[in-house]
């Protein structure tokens, strides 16, 4: 049997409580280390029974899991999904005052698309509030460069519709119901002020190929 991937569960590039007063430590904790560790077994147990499917990338895995007879396909595109989303979730954020602003190439993109980073903050805002239930808004980029924005249901990524993610909001209730309760609207405004605008950037250019 080949070697298999085994993915671990990456650490949080920031201390639990780095994100307060916006998002609180034991939201960050829990999302964490229950539910990326979860996604991270499911994952691990899946690439166990399905060796074919070992030393492929996350990306990789998600690109091929619509391809694969849905026995398989649909666990794995929910299980690396999990995995996928959750790590550029916690990429996305970072300690309030550090995360900079749309600048460069990524902010003459937002201006081109949305007007202004504060179209971009509303539109992103609107995206978030409309998925029904558990799912995430997507920043992302074409393969022109052009941002957009899109929502995805439960654990779906834009990957197999070849975009090329900037950003991500997850708001699944886990993500906010610990501070927030019901209050999506209250947790996507706090959210606004930990967004990592300097990692949005580097992805963005990764995505141009710049
Ligand atoms: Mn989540």
């Amino acid at each position: 049997m080949p070697d298999c991937n085994v993915f671990e569960n990456s650490p949080l590039p920031y201390a639990f409580d780095a994100l307060e007063p916006y998002i609180d430590a034991e939201t960050m904790r829990v999302h964490h280390n229950l539910y990326l560790q979860a996604y991270t077994d499911g994952l691990n147990a899946l690439l166990r029974d399905n060796p074919g499917l070992c030393g492929l990338s996350l990306e990789g895995l998600l690109r091929l899991a619509p391809c694969l007879p849905a026995r398989v396909g649909v666990p794995l595109s929910r299980q690396a999904g999990g995995v996928y989303n959750h790590r550029l979730f916690f990429e996305s954020m970072a300690p309030p005052g550090t995360g900079g602003a749309p600048e460069g190439a990524l902010g003459a993109a937002v201006d081109r698309a949305f007007g202004s980073p504060e179209g971009l903050r509303d539109a992103l805002a609107a995206a978030a509030l409309s998925v029904f239930g558990s799912g995430y808004a997507w920043l992302a980029a074409d393969g022109c460069g052009r941002l957009l924005l899109r929502t995805t249901p439960n654990q779906e990524t834009p990957l197999p519709r070849g975009l090329c993610p900037v950003l991500n909001l997850d708001v699944w209730e886990h993500a906010y119901i610990l501070k927030h309760f019901n209050k999506r609207a209250a947790y996507v405004a706090d959210w606004m002020n930990v967004v990592n605008w300097k990692a949005a950037a580097a992805r963005y250019a990764a995505c141009a190929g710049a």
